[in-house]
């Protein structure tokens, strides 16, 4: 970890530089009410401040960030979605999903660590908890004192979760654990892992464990060129000892793991957007001050052409995720309508990270800009949370009726 010091020296040396300008073509401001503008805003301020100084840094060293978990939890960040009675936000989804916006405009791993923890560890804990779970869980989540994670994937079962091995088995007012889970984003440091595994009988349930618990561990996954700010690892269960009191009593199956999915896949659609949002503007501003063959790379057509294309794509994303927004409020967004917002945005994300990338030139590939970082990032998050190739076959039953998976 960074010493205080060199922290204050980074700080200093770097504040003042992100001047990032939300694009807004069509207005959507104007759909948002003064509150959601206002947390927006706040959250915005606070990624200039602390998080844009530090990150590249950071993801150079492919090192999370430990210390900002204390204003990601001021900001918000933590469940922002979930019920004030617990220590939550009580937010609606539109803001959660500007506050997810503004963090991976940042970086893709940052938002991620909120995303795990607010929709895929406290959301949990929320819908399927007993109360005596969520009075115990929920506000340190919240407040970042204790951080969580989510385990489904397996090394053999990525794409196909119901195929999983992880089990348990009764013993007395006990369960005996074993398996293993894989790419586990917030895994290395988490206080608290939502683990799904199968009972006796086969069926899929969700289980609290605890670091400490004797036979877990979580094994840092190293080496990664994308999410490099964000610690990824493995959980790995060798007959873990866990109280029954531990197993979230309200679901059963795999619909209980992908309601989650739901929260976070939504979340990611408007963070995705966030760091298409930021590549444009950074090729817009680079391109407005280059000069090659004596003027603006941006009078060339060609690059005219790019920052237009960005523009529209960004502009009906933006629409997309708003709509989203009010349907997940209103509880009517299907898991077809998230597959296709999670899937197009990360799409045009990754799409304008690389055309902004070139517009850079060879300034493109260096961390004095974010563009090469976003670009990286993104390969995670068109694979995690369902793959692009997944959320397409989601669509496809949707609209068929015939099911591309059985
Ligand atoms: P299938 O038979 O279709 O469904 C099984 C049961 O689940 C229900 N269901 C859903 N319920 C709620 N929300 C959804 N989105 C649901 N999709 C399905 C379904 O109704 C059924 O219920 P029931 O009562 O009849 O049992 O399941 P399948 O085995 O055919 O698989 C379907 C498939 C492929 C779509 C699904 O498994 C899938 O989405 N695969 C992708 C896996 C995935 O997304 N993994 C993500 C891991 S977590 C992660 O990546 C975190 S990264 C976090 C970060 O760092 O930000
Ligand atoms: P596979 O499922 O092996 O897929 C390989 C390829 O085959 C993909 O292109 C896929 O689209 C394609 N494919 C698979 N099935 C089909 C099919 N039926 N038809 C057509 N094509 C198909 N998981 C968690 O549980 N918790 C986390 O916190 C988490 N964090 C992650 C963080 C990072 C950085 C990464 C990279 C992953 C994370 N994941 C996490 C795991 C992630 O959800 C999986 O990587 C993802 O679901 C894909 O699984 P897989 O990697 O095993 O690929």
């Amino acid at each position: 970890m960074m010493h205080e010091t060199n922290l204050d020296d980074l700080l200093a040396a770097n504040r003042g530089k992100d001047r990032y300008e939300a694009p807004d073509f069509y207005g959507i401001d104007d759909l948002l009410t003064e509150e959601q503008k206002l947390i927006r805003d706040s959250v915005r301020d606070w990624v200039k401040k602390d998080l844009s100084p530090i990150i590249e840094y950071y993801a150079q060293r492919a090192e999370f960030p430990h210390h900002i978990i204390k204003g990601l939890a001021e900001a918000g960040a933590f469940g922002p979605q979930l019920p004030a009675e617990y220590g939550c936000g009580g937010l609606d989804y539109t803001t959660y999903g500007l506050i997810m916006q503004e963090l991976e405009r940042c970086d893709s791993g940052i938002r991620s660590t909120a995303s795990v923890q607010g929709s895929l560890v406290m959301y949990p804990i929320y819908k399927f908890g007993s109360e005596e779970q969520k009075r115990k869980y929920l506000p340190k989540l919240a407040k970042g004192e204790w951080m969580g994670c989510f385990g489904l994937t397996e090394p053999d079962h990525g794409s196909n979760p119901g195929g999983m091995v992880t089990n348990y088995r009764e013993d007395g007012d006990d369960v005996i654990l074993n398996g293993a889970k894989m790419w586990i984003s917030n895994a290395p440091f988490a206080d608290v892992a939502v683990v799904w595994a199968k009972n006796e009988q086969g069926k899929i349930r969700g289980i609290i464990v605890e670091r400490g618990m004797e036979g877990f561990s979580t094994p840092e996954t190293h080496n990664k060129w994308s999410l490099r700010a964000s610690a990824t690892g493995e959980l790995v269960f060798n007959d873990v000892r866990v109280p029954k009191s531990h197993i979230l009593p309200g679901v059963e199956g795999l619909k209980g793991p992908l309601t989650c999915l739901n929260s976070a896949r939504y979340g990611i659609s408007w963070g995705a957007l966030g760091a298409a949002m930021d590549c444009y503007d950074t090729a817009r501003r680079y391109s407005m001050q280059r000069e090659q063959f004596g003027r603006p790379i941006g009078g060339f057509q060609l690059q005219q052409k790019k920052l237009a294309e960005m523009l529209t794509e960004i502009t009906k994303a933006q629409l997309v995720v708003w709509r989203l927004g009010q349907l997940m409020d209103a509880g009517k967004a299907t898991p077809a309508q998230i597959s296709l917002a999670k899937r197009n945005n990360v799409e045009i994300a990754l799409e304008i990270a690389r055309e902004a990338r070139q517009m850079l030139g060879g300034m493109g590939i260096t961390g004095e800009y974010p563009i090469m970082r976003h670009m990286m990032n993104l390969e995670s998050v068109v694979t995690y949370e369902g793959t692009h190739d997944i959320h397409l076959l989601i669509l496809g039953h949707e609209i068929t009726g015939l099911n591309a998976f059985v």
